[in-house]
């Protein structure tokens, strides 16, 4: 019986997924997933970015939260359209959340919609939201056990930023161990290896941003 209602909530979610995908598509934009566990540096990573992507690309922001405006405003500080959507105690974002705010944004000026995900290393992946791309951010300081310990969202996504590699030295952390891993679950995977806070490894993340995004014209 709970298996059937689970099918179900992910069959309506996935047809609502590729509405948003059409939408984004026909807009001319490409949406990103980001995903990763509480305080993994997401918005710090999306600051960063975004500060970055200026005059290369139009980006829009939509931050998930289970409550809190937050994130949002550190995005909004930096001159980005972004809209906030709290969850009110899901532990993930939905398509029909997204579906719900995407009439906030005018999307035909935008060329990159990044969607940061509750933080959260499970449930999340398994709730398409019509993104072209799903990125896991993982900080070192979490463990170089989590790639096996936590599969799907290695092998769901197709790149991975290793944030806080300044932290390298205060930790038992692995990177040979935890880069293999990683391979092991998603060959193709890319891997970045940032310092969102010494703004370290960008570069190579930036590049690759702008390789899956229509840049301004
Ligand atoms: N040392 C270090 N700290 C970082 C780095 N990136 C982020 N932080 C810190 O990590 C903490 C959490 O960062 P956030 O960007 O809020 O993390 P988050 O993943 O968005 O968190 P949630 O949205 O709550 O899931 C903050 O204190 C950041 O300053 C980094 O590269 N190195
Ligand atoms: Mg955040």
């Amino acid at each position: 019986m709970e298996i059937t209602i689970k099918t179900d909530v992910l069959a309506t979610n996935e047809q609502l997924a590729q509405q948003n995908k059409k939408i984004f598509r026909e807009a001319g934009v490409t949406a990103i997933n980001i995903m990763g566990s509480p305080g993994a540096g997401k918005t710090t990573l999306l600051e960063r970015t975004l500060e970055r992507l200026q005059g290369l690309l139009k980006a829009g922001v939509i931050e998930g939260d289970i409550y809190t405006a937050k994130d949002a405003e550190r995005i909004e500080a930096h001159g980005v359209p972004v809209v906030q959507i709290n969850t009110g105690g899901a532990c993930h974002l939905d398509a029909q959340m997204v579906q719900k705010v995407l009439p906030d944004f005018k999307l035909e000026q935008l060329d990159l919609m990044i969607i940061e995900n509750v933080g959260n290393l499970v449930c999340p992946v398994e709730f398409n939201l019509g993104e072209e791309h799903k990125v896991t951010v993982l900080s070192i300081i979490e463990g170089d056990d989590k790639p096996l310990k936590y599969p799907l969202i290695f092998k769901e996504s197709t790149a991975v930023v290793l944030n806080k590699v300044d932290l390298l030295d205060f930790c038992d952390v692995n990177m040979d161990n935890l880069k293999r891993d990683i391979l092991s679950i998603n060959p193709d995977i890319k891997i970045f290896e940032i310092s969102s806070r010494l703004q370290t490894g960008l570069d190579a993340w930036i590049k690759w941003l702008l390789s899956i995004s229509k840049p301004v014209s």
